[in-house]
């Protein structure tokens, strides 16, 4: 029987996505959702039991006992596919990573155009970190130094990577205890090649402990030395209004998208927009100027620290073509769908590549490089700018939302404690006395298996309701941001009653966006001062947090997921696992599922699962940190003590009348009583 499609509503739950999914359709465009739908996906690659290491397969092991012509058991080809996936993901963030070390070291020796040290508080900070002098010292001069240090840590052969001292101390020694302290960024991910190259590790046991031996050194290696340099060229996030959905193209304007992960460019290309030199090349060109936006993390990272509006989340890439008013996409690495190319035919968007490492067949290239990189930005826009005659019919989905993005883990310390007195304390004390129940890290892609963003969503929403604190990156951020939860007052009449008083108390949105998929360092580090600010135990496992990917989809995430795990939290993604196996016809194929869960819990406190159904998830996220409560010794958490105190009791006593409020507050008869 033929597989039924999808109407647009059952493909997602965002309206403007729904909108430009019915134009494709009366189009005849396809699209991932489309494609999705035409494509079952493999039940024995899904399920982590097909091998094609070697010339002697593909091995397809589908009965009980089988083996590869290798005699490879179905055990250990998961782990194989699991860890080169892992690889991959720790390789795509720490080549990132190593990127920005070199425009960092370009930056200080005055050697890239347009970019400099934005952020010298933070170049201070980070400096400290590594014992690299700073007093007396130019910003320069300890870029350098810094940059350097960070340059070594991806070929370092011997030792530890520098960044691991940033982990809580008891952490560090969970790692020593197990042998998977990263030597080097590239040493780790170059052996986890080596370890599954036919005739190599095969036990699979040991195949994970080097999993988690690589993800560390992306965790804790390139995608920590990401966000350092991001923060020190960029200037380290803070709160800022932005706005999000296709309703943020403009129809008067050149729209220009910028998509893919780095900021660099990014960066650049928001300069040269503002200047005068482009204003007047786009008004020449009969448009009112350039409107920028951007897709997936290239979006959160210039949303963030510029507040320049994010068009959508992984799967809005072909639709805010399918507007027909984007006359450029500017592509940079990662999450970059080759159907772009194919789709912008039936418009006149140009497909601009730039990176040196990707480049899609029909596309423009234009390559960047830091040392001419406004030069370069200018060029682009221009191109952009010069295809502003060629639009034909536009459709715009009239759909955005407002949202305050830019919580980075500095920022979040500051608005705890306050210019002089910046902590985590109140957070923990919020935590402890059962304001708040937990903390929620709800971050990754979009699927389109599964219908766009409602898992997201759905989950978020959920945490909210019981009084779980959800912090997001990646496209989940996205996909709340789109949703209204990541404004102060907007999300809160969806917030449970504890948490609701905490953010009306500070003044923070219930879900705090915090970055790009690079930046869950981020969380880490925020998990990290939670400890160190102590009454929550002395290391990451002890801490009521979850971390969910409820629309995954990357290998990125399963790398974020693992150095997670081996960070200590419960992890938990959506969709289906990659190393479920076919219990049914393989009688020992969950070994590995149980060695990333309850085996990597036995040595790391840690575990990552694969939960399908949403209800599912939110009920072992709150089973878990209810757990973490109990474990802590703190009191069970109960709705019920709170939403009588704070702002909103405030609110409610100012809108009585003077007698009544006196009344109210100081317990006096109500006058003429
Ligand atoms: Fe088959 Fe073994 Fe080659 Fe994998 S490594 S394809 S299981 S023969
Ligand atoms: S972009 S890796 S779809 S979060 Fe970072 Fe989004 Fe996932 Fe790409």
């Amino acid at each position: 029987m033929a597989k039924k499609k999808r109407t647009p509503q059952e493909f997602s739950t965002d309206p403007a996505a729904q909108e430009m999914l019915i134009r494709a359709e009366e189009l005849g465009i396809g699209t991932a959702f489309t494609r999705a739908d035409d494509m079952a996906p493999c039940n024995i690659g899904s399920a982590g039991m097909c091998c094609k290491i070697c010339g002697m397969g593909p091995c397809r092991l589908t009965k009980d006992g089988s083996t590869g012509i290798c005699g490879a058991t179905i055990d250990t080809i998961q782990a194989r596919n699991l860890i080169r996936a892992i690889a991959a993901g720790a390789a795509a963030h720490s080549d990132h990573g190593r990127d920005m070390a070199f425009t960092l070291k370009a930056a200080a020796n005055g050697e890239a155009e347009g970019y400099y040290i934005r952020d010298v508080a933070k170049l201070r900070t980070v400096a400290g970190y590594y014992d690299i002098e700073v007093e007396g010292r130019s910003p320069e001069e300890i870029a350098n130094e810094l940059a350097d240090l960070y340059i070594a840590q991806f070929g370092q052969q011997k030792g530890v990577i520098a960044p691991i001292r940033r982990a809580p101390k008891k952490r560090q020694k969970v790692w020593e205890e197990q042998g998977v302290l990263p030597r080097g960024v590239d040493r780790e991910t170059v052996e986890a090649l080596h370890r599954t190259h036919i005739g190599d590790d095969q036990d699979p046991e040991h195949i994970l402990q080097h999993a988690i031996k690589t993800a560390l050194a992306d965790g804790w290696g390139g995608s920590l030395i990401a966000t350092d340099v991001s923060d020190i060229l960029f200037g380290t996030p803070a709160p800022i209004l932005g706005q999000a959905n296709l309703g943020v193209l403009k129809a008067d304007m050149v729209n220009v998208v910028v998509h893919g992960h780095e900021p660099t460019l990014s960066e650049m290309i928001v300069a040269a927009s503002q200047t005068p030199e482009i204003i007047e090349y786009a008004k020449a060109a009969g448009a009112k100027g350039v409107q920028l936006s951007g897709i997936c993390c290239t979006a959160n990272e210039i949303l963030m620290r510029q507040g320049i509006p994010a068009a959508g989340n992984f799967l809005q890439q072909e639709l805010s073509i399918m507007t027909g008013a984007v006359e450029a996409m500017v592509v940079d690495v990662q999450c970059i769908m080759q159907a772009l190319v194919g789709l912008a035919e039936n418009f006149h968007t140009k497909i601009i590549t730039t990176s040196p490492k990707v480049k899609l067949k029909g596309a423009t290239h234009i390559q960047f490089d830091e040392h001419h990189a406004l030069t370069i930005a200018k060029n682009i826009l221009k191109e952009a700018i010069d295809n502003y005659k060629n639009r034909g019919s536009i459709q715009i989905p009239d759909v955005r939302e407002d949202l305050i993005p830019g919580f980075s883990h500095e920022y979040i310390n500051y608005m705890l404690g306050g210019s002089y007195r910046s902590s985590f304390r109140p957070l923990n004390d919020a935590i402890m006395s059962g304001r708040i129940r937990g903390v929620a890290a709800i971050v990754g892609c979009n699927n389109p298996r599964s219908q766009h963003d409602y898992l997201h969503t759905y989950v978020t929403k959920e945490m909210l309701k019981q009084d779980v604190l959800v912090v997001e990156t990646g496209c989940g951020a996205i996909a709340s941001a789109k949703l209204g939860l990541l404004l102060g007052e907007a999300g809160l009449d969806q917030v449970g009653p504890g948490l609701k008083e905490v953010c009306e108390a500070i003044g923070i949105p219930p879900v705090l966006h915090m970055g790009s998929c690079v930046d869950n360092t981020r969380i880490l580090t925020v998990l990290t001062q939670i400890v160190e600010e102590g009454g929550l135990g002395d290391d990451i496992d002890q801490v009521p947090a979850v971390g969910l990917a409820p629309e995954w989809m990357s290998e990125k995430a399963l790398s974020i997921g693992t150095y997670c795990v081996a960070s200590g939290a419960y992890v938990i993604f959506g969709g289906t696992s990659p190393v479920s196996g076919m219990p049914d016809k393989v009688s020992d194929s969950d070994l590995v599922s149980g060695l990333i869960s309850e085996g990597w819990e036995e040595l790391y406190g840690g575990k990552l699962e694969f939960i399908a159904d949403p209800d599912e998830m939110i009920k072992a996220t709150l089973e878990h940190i209810d757990k973490k409560r109990a474990a802590l010794g703190l009191p069970e958490y109960d709705p019920k003590r709170f939403g009588e105190s704070g702002d909103a009791r405030m609110l409610e006593l100012e809108a009585l009348p003077l007698s009544e409020r006196k009344a109210a507050i100081y317990g006096l008869p109500v006058a003429g009583d």
